[in-house]
């Protein structure tokens, strides 16, 4: 019979040997169309005398990143990527797998199902379903553990960890690991040597011991996720396939992993985690259409704090030449301690080795004077917020760097326009807004000023992309898009604390709700003095209506700036300790509440989500409207990545359509009765609600 080759599916033979290549660029996900076409080439195969061995490959650079996600919410269309794994499996002609670029979930499933995985070293390979709220379902939870213990495969599926080819072969994930360009022949090589009876070797993980230290990993993992306060459906669902495939045969666990799958699909996590991969795809998107990025290889920082810091040792990580400027000598080796302080987490922690700490700083240089940014390529200034003294850079930048550099600012509300304007090529003047701690929070904003040049934008999203951060696109205002909606949902938390529920009760309900830390937690954490200057900075142009409540200022008078002064909102009695409620506190809340003539009235936790969600997503809908951010997937891909909102939940926009932007606008507008100013409904929620439409209807390209 003839081999059908098809345009998911290229297929060549080599004197026996039938190389079937998966070919949906870029990344081979396993849609319908190239589910059908691989299981009929393997069928034909089959029948086909001529065809001794099968190779699988990807054709342009990777393997498979598994499923295709978005088929996932229609109808399930046969053959399965299970189905496909077990015809693999099933294969009378040895089946050889050719791993290289990305070797992912249904696609790493394909390839376990194999009787042979050879791979390049740079390939990444495993099963990242967990952080889509899925488990792997196409023999994956069965088929890992079997290949290389369960002890193993525990962590590798629960965490959705990918390994390159180097780990994978000392996992017995890859049985050998081979040049890049010789890739495909090297799978020739190894099915030739399973035609001709040279078995690959592999661990025995049937053994007792081995059993038993599965079984036991699985316990410990049970315990941890029994303490946490969330736990995705996939992740109990996993351990439970993994003790099925530790205790029932292969076939009665392929049925169970498959039921679990299907659980996951269902469930509400999966559809949060799916939208947020997607709204940060979307984000990703430079809003610069063609337009080209210019080159970065050259950076300069100018500010040694903990931003500039942090900024330094993220450019240093993704390869880049980092020069660092600071005022004076003094500045510059406290600058330079801090990205020591950072370096030495990191090799304790074990992410960094000393290898490439010596590679990161044989790339660092210091300075103080700003000549040293005349070859500079980019530079972001992170220094104190305050225009005179941001202008006073910006001009000296002006003076000193190359044409074409681009000129970045790090400020978190700041008028860049402003600061464009202010010397002579604002089309280089661009916002680079990072998050602290800047070298591990993924959200970038990118601020983009009226006059700036397109191919600048187009820099800042390729530069994101190096640092492997998530850019979102926001316009100019004060705090741009994510420091805008915080500044309003915190002071709705502030009303409710002065109206009676307990900082304590508010951070506790949300972060039942989803946050790994509450408002006031978090407040505690990052110092109550910064607030407080912000606070005082804002308050000539602060609307008289405007409620203010003044608990915050009253604990900085005190010296209480949380963690760092061992009191805040919590009591801190031990450095590192987690806080406890402080009785003072409620006192002078109380205190507060009686100057104001307040009553203290009792707030359900329920209530206390609802007024802050409302506030949340109230305050977007008017970034929206104001062209300050694009889409309502940049509000949940910057309030994801940058303000600790639960990632299964999707994002604020998403959890607004979830719960209904009837009954959202219904909320506000009772609120409003008590507080008409605060509580003012954003014109588009109000469009969308009265038209029984959705924000994720704006994310659709019109
Ligand atoms: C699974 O396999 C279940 C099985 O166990 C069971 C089956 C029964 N589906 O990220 P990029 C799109 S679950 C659909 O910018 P990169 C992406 O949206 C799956 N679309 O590239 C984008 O489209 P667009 C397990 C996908 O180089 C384009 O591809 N696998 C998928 O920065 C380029 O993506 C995973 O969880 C997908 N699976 O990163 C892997 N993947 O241009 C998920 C990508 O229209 N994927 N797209 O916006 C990733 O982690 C990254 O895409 C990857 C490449 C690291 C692979």
């Amino acid at each position: 019979m003839a081999i059908i080759a098809q345009d998911r599916i290229q297929a060549a033979k080599q004197d026996g040997v039938l190389l079937l290549g998966l070919n949906h660029p870029p990344l081979n996900t396993l849609d319908h169309p190239l589910r059908q076409q691989l299981h009929d080439a393997l069928q034909a195969a089959a029948e086909d005398a001529s065809v001794q061995a099968i190779v699988l490959h990807g054709t342009q650079g990777n393997f498979s990143a598994g499923a295709d996600i978005r088929e996932f919410d229609q109808p399930r269309q046969a053959p399965w990527a299970g189905d496909l794994a077990s015809l693999i499996a099933a294969s009378g002609k040895p089946v050889v797998a050719a791993l290289e670029g990305v070797a992912l979930g249904g696609g790493l499933e394909l390839a376990l199902a194999a009787h042979a995985r050879v791979g390049s070293a740079s390939a990444r390979l495993g099963l990242p379903e967990v952080k889509l709220g899925l488990l792997p379902g196409g023999g994956g939870t069965q088929r890992l553990p079997r290949l290389i213990g369960a002890a193993h495969a525990l962590p590798l599926i629960l965490e959705g960890r990918s390994v390159d080819g180097k780990a994978a072969l000392a996992l017995g994930l890859l049985d050998q690991v081979c040049d890049e360009a010789g890739l495909l022949d090297c799978a020739v090589r190894k099915a030739r040597a399973l035609c001709a009876g040279n078995p690959v070797s592999r661990r025995d993980t049937s053994s007792s011991s081995e059993v038993q230290a599965g079984l036991a990993a699985l316990a410990a993992q049970r315990q941890r996720l029994a303490a946490k306060p969330h736990v995705l459906p996939a992740q109990r669902l996993l351990l439970d396939c993994l003790q099925a495939a530790l205790e029932q045969p292969l076939k009665d666990g392929l049925k169970f992993e498959r039921d679990a799958f299907l659980q996951c699909v269902a469930s509400a996590e999966h559809k949060g985690l799916a939208h947020a991969f997607f709204a940060e795809r979307q984000a990703g998107k430079s809003p610069a259409g063609q337009a080209r990025p210019r080159p970065v290889q050259r950076a300069g920082v100018i500010g040694g704090g903990t931003m500039g810091a942090g900024i330094a040792v993220a450019m240093l990580g993704a390869g880049l030449d980092v020069v660092l400027i600071e005022r004076d000598a003094a500045a510059l080796q406290s600058g330079r301690e801090r990205i020591d302080g950072i370096y030495q987490r990191q090799i304790k922690s074990g992410r960094l080795d000393a290898a490439a700490l010596d590679r990161h700083l044989s790339r660092l240089s210091a300075a103080t004077d700003y000549a040293a940014l005349s070859t500079a390529d980019l530079v972001v200034e992170a220094v104190f917020e305050d225009m005179d003294v941001k202008t006073q850079v910006f001009a000296q930048l002006d003076r000193v760097c190359k044409p074409g550099a681009i000129l970045a600012t790090n400020t978190s509300y700041l008028d860049i326009n402003q600061i464009a304007r202010s010397i002579s090529r604002p089309q280089d003047v661009i916002g680079l807004h990072f998050f602290s701690p800047a070298n591990i929070m993924k959200l970038l904003e990118i601020v983009v000023p009226e006059q700036v040049a397109d191919d600048v934008v187009a820099t800042g999203f390729a530069l994101a992309r190096r640092l492997g951060k998530v850019p979102v696109r926001a316009g100019v205002c004060d705090g741009f898009i994510g420091n805008r909606i915080l500044y309003v949902y915190r002071e709705a938390a502030n009303h409710m604390m002065e109206d009676g529920a307990s900082p304590y009760q508010i951070d506790q309900a949300l972060e039942r709700f989803g946050y790994a830390m509450g408002p006031f937690r978090t407040a505690d954490l990052t110092g109550g003095d910064i607030g407080w200057a912000t606070r005082k900075r804002k308050a000539p142009t602060r609307p008289p209506e405007a409620r203010y409540v003044r608990v915050a200022d009253r604990l900085c008078e005190r010296g209480w700036f949380g963690q760092k002064t061992g009191r805040g909102y919590y009591l801190y009695p031990e450095r590192g300790q987690r806080g406890k409620p402080d009785a003072d506190v409620l006192a002078l809340i109380d205190e507060e509440r009686a100057a104001r003539g307040i009553t203290a009235r009792a707030f359900s936790d329920e209530d206390i989500v609802r007024r802050y969600m409302a506030a949340l997503i109230n305050e977007a809908a008017k970034v929206l409207d104001d062209g300050i951010a694009l889409r309502p997937a940049d509000i949940d891909a910057a309030l994801v990545n940058g303000y600790g909102f639960p990632r299964w939940r999707g994002g604020p926009m998403k959890y607004a359509d979830d719960a209904g932007l009837a009954a959202v606008l219904a909320d506000i507008e009772s609120y409003a009765k008590e507080d008409a100013a605060f509580w003012a409904p954003a014109p588009l929620l109000q469009r969308l609600a009265r038209e029984g439409s959705t924000f994720g209807k704006l994310n659709q390209p019109q």
